[in-house]
């Protein structure tokens, strides 16, 4: 799996700030080749959907790894491009699948990865202000509640991650 490897270099560069730890109590970002690092987070496979027709809702995607020793809440997403961003989970019941609003955010254990994708929870951007257009990269900020506030800058496309499955992009 490419991912894996891309995983394994953010892994090491992860011990490196670890390292560097004590030095500084804020979460420090950097943005290396479409991955953002931080002394906790790890985010990867991350993008927007452009916006459609008159649709006034759209989403946006992103892999989150805890690469820290305690559990990372994401507590809220936010973007200048709309009203509300809000968090949407998938749920299967019955054989239906259905959203629904996910208010308490989602919480990542040391170790596990959370992952936002087409088809499955989302970070739903609600009352479109600005709207995302295919080739844009649009600001998305999130916030933990021990690794603080990261923005990625999100690349927006008609297509979200259907062609990043594996990560191959982001490993040269
Ligand atoms: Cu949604």
């Amino acid at each position: 799996m490419k991912a894996a490897a891309v995983l394994a270099l953010s892994l090491l560069a992860l011990a490196a700030c670890g390292k560097a730890e004590h030095h500084t109590t804020v979460a420090s970002t950097s943005n290396v080749n479409g991955v953002i690092t931080n002394t906790k987070v790890l985010m990867t496979d991350y993008a927007m959907r452009a916006a459609l027709g008159n649709n006034p809702n759209t989403a946006a995607y992103v892999t989150i790894k805890n690469g820290g020793d305690k559990p990372e809440k994401l507590l809220s997403a936010a973007c200048a491009c709309a009203a509300k961003a809000t968090f949407h989970e998938m749920t299967m019941k019955d054989g239906v699948m259905s959203m629904s609003e996910k208010t308490d955010g989602f919480e990542i254990k040391p170790g596990e990865t959370l992952v936002l994708a087409p088809g499955g929870n989302h970070i739903m951007l609600e009352g479109l202000t600005d709207r995302p257009a295919e080739g844009q990269t649009v600001n998305v900020t999130l916030t933990f509640d021990g690794a603080g506030p990261v923005t990625l800058g999100m690349p927006v496309s008609n297509a979200p991650l259907a062609k990043t499955g594996t990560s191959e992009d982001h490993a040269h």
